[in-house]
């Protein structure tokens, strides 16, 4: 035998062996990929369980009403509502804070008011109308919402405030980055609003992330402005300006914050201390200090806070 004859019949050979392998993986990725699939098909055909109605309700006429009536609110297949009769209401050119220990249901009060969730027993109304008697659309383009955690994209300042309105101008976006307590650290970057932003925000603070996030509900000028904890990465002199900035602009809207700090809501017109579900009491700050166990405790644990720090 000679050596080249040798060579090539290895080399066929662990051709052939290689093939061989290949196969045997197909077989193994076949049913993989027919159940991923399946999955995905299923996830296609799922319906969304909030429909908008047929005929939905003509515009009130009414810009910035918030009202809870009796609402019982359930997470699918949970074993105790969540929030329980929970009734309030929210009026234009009014600040309404949410404030309650972790887990009381306070980012849940927020999404239900953009119809996020269907309730169980009550009504959610928004300018007098049910919510689930409004376009879904309509609905939400009259709200601006700004998460418990702010989602930043890769991409532009510029891109990602834009996404709060597709059309905003680039005037638009810098005056809600002014109120926003923004604009400082925005103009203080090479290329201003055009920077480049790492995915998730990676080159941003978190305070700087809550800004932009915040910036983003405000260019929609809506009527109803939720805040989720959005002053909690702010230090208290920003917290207190954005605040002061933010008066100006929601003059006529309907502003609802969710906040841990009291020094954030207490000035605001009423205040709805919230535990576990149910409403402990509404009113404002001196008001609920003076006669409201649950908000007396929430002070004095941050005072005592304040003191040991
Ligand atoms: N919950 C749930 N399923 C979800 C979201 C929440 O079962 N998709 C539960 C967890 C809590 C309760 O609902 O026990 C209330 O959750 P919230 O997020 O509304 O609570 P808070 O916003 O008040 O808490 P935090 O201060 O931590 O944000
Ligand atoms: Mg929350």
């Amino acid at each position: 035998v000679r050596v080249g004859n040798l060579m090539a019949f290895l080399q066929y050979a662990s051709m052939i062996l290689i093939a061989l392998i290949m196969l045997a993986m197909t077989f193994v990725m076949i049913p993989r990929a027919q159940a991923s699939a399946d999955r995905i098909n299923e996830v296609l055909l799922t319906l969304p369980s909030i429909t908008d109605p047929k005929e939905p309700q003509k515009d009130s006429g009414l810009r910035g009403y918030v009202e809870f009536q009796n609402v019982t609110f359930r997470y699918a297949g949970a074993e105790k509502p969540v929030l329980e009769d929970i009734t309030f209401k929210a009026k234009p050119g009014e600040t309404t804070a949410i404030i309650g220990s972790t887990g009381a249901g306070k980012t849940t009060i927020l999404q239900l008011i953009p119809r996020f969730f269907d309730i169980e027993k009550g009504t959610v109304l928004v300018n007098g109308t049910d919510v689930r008697k409004m376009a879904q659309k309509e609905l939400r383009a009259k709200i601006g919402y700004v998460p418990q955690k702010a989602s930043i994209f890769s991409g532009t300042i510029k891109d990602n405030i834009r996404f709060g309105k597709e059309d905003a101008t680039d005037e638009e976006i810098l005056e809600a980055l002014e109120t926003a307590q923004a604009a400082e650290f925005v103009e203080g970057k090479e290329n201003g609003i055009e920077s480049d932003i790492e995915q998730a925000g990676a080159n941003l603070s978190g305070g700087q992330k809550q800004r932009l996030s915040i910036a983003r509900a405000l260019v929609r000028k809506p009527e109803i402005y939720l805040f989720d904890d959005s002053f909690s990465a702010l230090d208290y002199k920003t917290d207190q300006k954005l605040r002061k900035a933010l008066k100006k602009t929601t003059d006529d809207a309907a502003v609802i914050i969710v906040a841990q700090r009291v020094s954030t809501i207490t000035d605001a017109d009423q205040i709805i201390v919230l535990n576990e579900g149910k409403i402990a009491g509404i009113g404002t700050h001196q008001q609920l200090l003076a006669e409201n166990g649950i908000y007396q405790e929430i002070v004095a644990s941050q005072q005592a806070e304040e003191e040991s720090a």
